[in-house]
């Protein structure tokens, strides 16, 4: 009977001490929370949103890069009186431990010609690449622009407000636009 215990007690250890030694370690850099506002028009681009976490250092995001699309952009939204405006931006600092939120009216990825074969399987991978080295794959949801999304996306977000419903006949191209059609 004892014998049982011992070994039901080593079982225990075996699972128990990896267990232990992960909560010790810092918390890696990682990415969630990733969707994709698919455009509902290939001459418009989509719009990509997620979190990262920081991990035990600070790093940068320097490049996304997809086999599902043609071109991926990172950008960032700025409002000045009440007009919205784009610009790309070379890479984006993430502080050890620290959240960074891509979301609505603030930083995102554009991305062009999204191959509708992959958006139909309801998820586009991404490939996050960061200045320690770390490449991170992401499975980005897809989510079609229409009132129910929209509004399934704005509880996500914790009730922030979106403009993006309405972007269906916005120019992207000149990068620039009413802050209501903001991304
Ligand atoms: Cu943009």
């Amino acid at each position: 009977m004892s014998r049982i215990i011992q070994l039901a007690t080593l079982f225990l250890m075996a699972f128990a001490l990896p267990a232990l030694t992960a909560c010790a370690d810092p918390k890696p850099l990682f990415v969630d929370q990733a969707w994709v506002r698919l455009s509902p028009s290939k001459d418009i681009p989509s719009a990509v949103y997620f979190t990262i976490h920081g991990g035990p250092q600070p790093v940068k995001l320097v490049s996304v890069l997809t086999e599902a699309a043609l071109r991926v952009e990172m950008h960032e939204t700025v409002t000045t009186n009440g007009v919205a405006s784009m610009r790309p931006i070379k890479d984006v600092d993430v502080p050890a431990g620290e959240t960074v939120t891509f979301g609505p009216n603030g930083k995102h990825l554009m991305v062009w010609g999204i191959n509708p074969a992959v958006a139909a399987t309801g998820k586009v991978e991404f490939t996050m690449i960061f200045t320690n080295g770390d490449r991170l794959i992401v499975d980005a949801a897809v989510r079609k622009m229409g009132a129910t999304e929209g509004a399934a996306a704005n509880d996500k977000m914790g009730g922030e407000k979106m403009g993006g419903e309405k972007m269906g006949g916005m120019d992207h191209a000149n990068m620039s636009m009413p802050a209501d059609n903001a991304h």
